[in-house]
């Protein structure tokens, strides 16, 4: 047996159930002496744990560094790169997953032990890298990383945000936001680029200029310039095939210093224009789902595309006569409308920077980009107004208008347009003031557009782009979401791992597919049992955390119920709490039954202007109070809020859920990940048949998944029944019950009117439909109770879970985007 449970997954293949150890790596020990001394300038007797991990880190580098030349060296010019625009990367750290895709865990451990040094304790000094908020910019990362890992040539290009997502602390139950200063002790991954850099314009005017030959040249006089700077992070792809590069733009004020201002003795006056500009990468949007709305997130948008687009053409331009056959050598994906814009910012480099001629230029345009769609909640498209466009992107303005008319003036041609049909399907949106609505733009400029999930993209047909898909029948396509198996299997579960290694052979390490021989052994009860004994350790793990940060002793052995994920009334965390208010009044009322013994465990964070949210946290904090301070429950309920939920903490949770609650109003989850994550570590979920949670129980079959309420066409139909809510809380006692508690204050004493307006909206219109699904939901939790007091099945259900979603694995989903959207190889 191998004593250091992280080495199983690096050790070769015969040696996986064996005894191998790493050889000794004096480079290794030597290079991170050397890095210690000579980059971070301290001495051994000095160092602390920050100086050991960017030491250790720099010696790490250095390895990746040598693969990523490689990498470079060895893609021919010729060959078709993909570029991944996205508005968000989540990567959260990257020391450990650099460190277990070039299989040199055990080296490096050995070395820094060598040094008195553990490993697990530099690790963890790491700051997240959270330039994202959630499941978009998660899934850019998990992309990311599939991309090096299939041998794919590509460019993530993003914003280098200087504050990434807040950090959530929680007071008294309400969440503060504090800056994320992720930087403020450097950032050992990623490489200044001072000469790569490019000037992007905003604001003033477009001049027309009559040609020689008759045509129009349009000259764009800006009124401001902002440079933006590429900073490289190296994205290393498994067992260290391919090393990819993610470029983040920083933004830097043309002329940093108006020195007449400052010798004037105006010191704060001649540096704020360079305020002015640097904000543009200065802080993530915190708004999940909604949009900012506001002129600087325009301004994050155009300027990140802008500069990514003028990047990639150039390198075409070094290689290339002319962009006819920039399609064949690239291909751009947006994620979502964030980068929409680079529709006209295209047309507009090709035909006013490059003199290609409109028709040209469009023909490229619509053969490079591809459009992820990631959300059909209304209030997340996006939509300019026109006003706001035509003073910050003037030229680009014109260009939509021109693509607008040609749009519109393809479909006069193809036959009889009704108004209405305009009004559908017009990039200009009129009833709301009027306002460019990027995601027709983005799908109008696509060759291909993609959903999420199957159920996802079946709605987009349906709903939001009916008119388009109608006029472009093949241009919607599915590429259901999945997860890399290397962060979410082998780096935050190595126990887990090592026991698959053993149970189905070292190929589950490479090809996810491999886990469906588990099956094999589901039924060999001293596989389960080892089985039981890994989660076991983990929900040990798991319980610590829980104590340090929240104060809360939880019992391991209890069932451990989940819900981690953004805070947003599609997503339902209040269904669940109502479910726990309700199993707290079951528990008093009966205390001598034999109660399955449950941890509520919840983690999110809730976008600052979201007031709603924020209750729902506080419900959950105030809940916590009260359940976990009554004797009478002491043992068979616990509720537990994590503060601060990002990617670190959920590399914690996953490995520890007995649980996973998937339970947004169906139709409103594009897809999810976190289902997939948890599935994977061998969670049961409970879940309504929404995104892909649809896929997920045809994966695992529908016995192994507890599924409940209403379907997407049925809660469409119950949305448009006015009194929903009210039959619905009139036919369940369970459920007046707890409204009335909660609405009335039995678990805010001390502001008894708190949830009164929260309970109130639930009667009034509940329009996520809590209530409708709420008995349905506390059956099936009551069946789950039932089944983890019998034990056996319990952990087949798990198990067969972990068999059976290698489907979701962010491989299968790269290589179905690389065949069928970008047409480029697949290594
Ligand atoms: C998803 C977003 C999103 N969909 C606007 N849309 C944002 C929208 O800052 N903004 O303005 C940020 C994010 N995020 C998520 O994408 C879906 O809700 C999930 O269901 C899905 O799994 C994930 C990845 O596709």
């Amino acid at each position: 047996m191998l004593k250091d449970a992280t080495l199983a997954h690096e050790a070769p293949p015969e040696a996986a159930a064996g005894a191998a150890q790493p050889r000794p790596d004096p480079d290794m020990r030597e290079a991170i002496l050397a890095k210690l001394r000579f980059a971070v300038g301290r001495d051994v007797s000095a160092a602390r744990d920050h100086d050991w991990y960017v030491a250790t880190a720099l010696a790490v580098r250095d390895r990746v560094v040598e693969r990523w030349l490689d990498s470079i060296a060895r893609t021919g010019p010729e060959k078709k790169h993909v570029y991944y625009f996205s508005l968000e990367f989540l990567i959260g750290r990257l020391f450990f997953d650099t460190v277990s895709n070039l299989n040199i865990v055990g080296e490096v451990r050995q070395a820094l032990a060598g040094l008195g040094v553990d490993l697990d304790r530099i690790r963890a000094v790491e700051p997240d890298a959270a330039l994202g908020n959630g499941g978009l910019g998660r899934l850019a990362a998990c992309f990311m990383e599939s991309l090096a890992t299939l041998d794919i040539p590509a460019f993530g290009y993003g914003i280098r945000y200087d504050y990434g997502l807040f950090r959530q602390a929680i007071v008294d139950g309400w969440q503060h936001e504090i800056p994320e200063d992720w930087l403020s002790f450097g950032n050992p991954w990623e490489f200044e680029r001072p000469d790569i850099k490019y000037l992007v314009r905003f604001g003033g005017s477009v001049e027309m200029v009559g040609r020689p030959d008759g045509t129009i040249q349009h000259i764009w006089h800006s009124a401001e310039t902002v440079v933006a700077v590429a900073f490289d992070t190296p994205m290393v792809g498994w067992r260290g095939r391919r090393v990819n590069t993610l470029r983040l733009w920083s933004a830097r004020a043309a002329d940093p210093l108006v020195l007449e201002a400052f010798n004037r003795g105006d010191h704060v006056g001649a540096v704020a224009d360079r305020m002015r500009v640097e904000a543009i990468s200065r802080v993530l949007y915190p708004s999940d789902a909604t949009p900012a709305g506001q002129e600087l997130r325009l301004r994050q948008e155009f300027f990140f595309t802008s500069a990514s687009l003028q990047d990639l053409l150039r390198r075409h331009r070094e290689r290339h006569p002319d962009f006819s056959n920039l399609p064949d050598h690239g291909a751009i994906q947006l994620n979502d409308t964030h980068p929409a814009i680079a529709v006209a910012e295209l047309m507009r480099l090709l035909v006013d920077e490059h003199n290609v001629r409109w028709d040209e230029a469009w023909r490229i345009t619509t053969a490079t980009l591809n459009y992820t769609n990631h959300t059909l909640m209304p209030e997340a498209l996006e939509t300019w107004p026109v006003e706001l466009m035509e003073r910050v992107l003037p030229r680009h303005i014109q260009i939509i208008y021109l693509i607008n008319f040609l749009h519109l003036e393809s479909l006069a041609k193809n036959g009889e347009i009704s108004a209405d049909l305009v009004r559908q399907v017009s990039l200009i949106d009129e009833s709301h003031g009027r306002r460019v609505r990027m995601g027709p733009l983005a799908f109008i400029g696509s060759r291909r557009v993609n959903g999420v999930s199957a159920l996802h993209t079946e709605l987009m047909r349906k709903t939001v782009f009916s008119d388009l898909h109608a006029l472009y029948p093949d241009r919607i396509t599915n590429k259901t979401n999945g997860i890399t198996f290397r962060r979410w299997l082998l780096e935050a579960n190595p126990d887990l791992t090592r026991l698959l290694v053993e149970a189905v052979g070292p190929q589950v390490l490479d090809d996810a597919e491999a886990l469906s021989g588990l099956e094999r052994v589901v039924g060999d009860p001293a596989f389960r049992d080892r089985f039981v004994a890994v989660r076991r350790r983990n929900k040990e793990r798991l319980a610590q955390e829980i104590a340090a940060r929240t104060g809360v002793k939880v019992d391991p052995a209890a069932l451990f119920d989940v819900q981690i994920k953004r805070i947003h009334e599609y997503k339902r965390q209040h269904l669940n709490l109502l479910e726990t208010a309700a199993l707290y009044a079951a528990i008093k009322a009966e205390p001598n039954r034999d109660w399955t013994p449950r941890v509520k465990i919840f983690a999110g964070k809730a976008a600052s202007s979201y007031v709603v949210a924020k209750l729902i946290i506080k419900l959950a904090y105030d809940l916590a109070q009260v359940i976990n301070n009554d004797p009478d429950v002491r043992g068979r309920l616990a509720v537990a809020f994590l503060p601060n939920y990002n990617v670190s903490l959920a590399e914690i949770i996953i490995p520890a859920a007995d649980l996973s609650e998937q339970i947004s109003t169906a139709g409103l989850e594009a897809s999810g990940t976190g289902n997939m994550k948890l599935a994977l570590n061998g969670a049961i979920t409970i879940g309504t048949l929404d995104g892909a949670n649809v896929e997920i129980r045809e994966q695992v079959g529908p016995e192994n998944i507890t599924i409940f309420g209403l379907t997407a066409p049925e809660a469409l139909a119950r949305k448009a029944e006015p009194d929903h809510a009210s039959r619905a809380i009139a036919a369940s006692p369970r459920l007046a019950s707890v409204l009335d508690a909660i609405g009335s204050g039995a678990f805010s004493p001390d502001d008894p009117g708190r949830f009164a307006g929260l309970v109130g909206g639930l009667r009034d219109h509940d329009p996520f439909l809590v209530t409708d699904d709420f008995d349905a939901y506390w059956e099936a939790q009551r069946g789950l109770d039932e089944l983890w007091h019998r034990p056996e099945e319990w952990w087949r259900k798990s198990l067969l879970n972990v068999a059976r979603v290698g489907w979701f694995s962010s491989d299968r989903t790269i290589r179905e985007y690389a065949e069928e959207i970008w047409r480029v190889p697949v290594g």
